[in-house]
């Protein structure tokens, strides 16, 4: 059996002919989290380091695409009538810039604006999945769960942004509806780095009551090893 080096325990992956249901979720990694002048920098957080994450990203961005293994991609954002959007979120903090407010990259928070897009790096190709997601988690008000079923998806490899409110927020809502969850703990960020440390622990406390966490390096190896045969052949 391949498994992945990880805490509490090695990650087990699905054998090499069900190679494909294992997919990478990258959350809401949207020039509104991670750029100056977005949502992030609005609510008084210094965006900088989670653009440090990005080549990390990318790389494993790379590895899934190579292996042929699916990739989703989240982003919250809100229809601009904001219908979707609870007044009590759009009330919440003290910033001058509220979702659905002109800000520097256009609306703040609102899906088709482009602060709302994904950053550059990690630009989608076609056919990749991208859910547009209201809230922090990513089934909520979303149709994630029916498109992983039709995918034969059953292992969910979590990166992105920020690693205590969507990313953990998604994750518990994946573990709570049956799929294997692992962390990839240098693919995530946050705007404070004892809550990212944090999160990191309770995913895997009492014998990974949410799922494991890992390195992008340890994955990527394992994937590598794993499933070798999905790769494309050289042109
Ligand atoms: C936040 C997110 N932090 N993507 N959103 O509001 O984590």
């Amino acid at each position: 059996m391949n498994a992945v080096i990880a805490s509490p325990y090695p990650y087990p992956l699905p054998a090499k002919d069900s190679g494909n249901h294992v997919a990478l979720v990258i959350i809401d990694m949207q020039r509104d989290f991670v750029e100056p002048g977005g949502f992030g920098a609005a609510l008084g957080n210094k965006v900088e380091h989670l653009q440090n994450i990005v080549p990390t990203v990318a790389r494993l961005l790379k590895t899934f695409r190579e292996l042929r293994l699916p990739v989703i991609y989240t982003r919250e954002g809100h229809r601009p009538d904001l219908s979707d959007c609870p007044p009590a979120k759009r009330r919440r903090g003290d910033s001058t810039l509220r979702i659905g407010d002109p800000g520097p990259m256009g609306r703040i928070l609102v899906s088709g604006e482009p602060g709302n897009d994904i950053v550059p790096e990690l630009r989608p190709e076609a056919g990749e999945l991208v859910i547009d997601k209201p809230g922090k988690g990513a089934f909520y008000a979303t149709n994630l769960q029916e498109h992983l079923k039709t995918l034969g998806v059953t292992h969910l490899i979590f990166t992105g942004v920020t690693t205590e409110v969507c990313v953990q927020t998604s994750m518990r809502e994946a573990n709570d509806r049956g799929f294997e969850c692992l962390l990839v703990e240098d693919g995530t960020e946050s705007y404070f780095p004892g809550f990212k440390q944090a999160t990191a622990r309770m995913i895997q406390s009492q014998g990974g009551i949410v799922g494991w966490v890992t390195t992008a390096d340890r994955l990527i190896a394992s994937l590598r090893r794993a499933y070798a045969g999905n790769a494309h052949e050289p042109e």
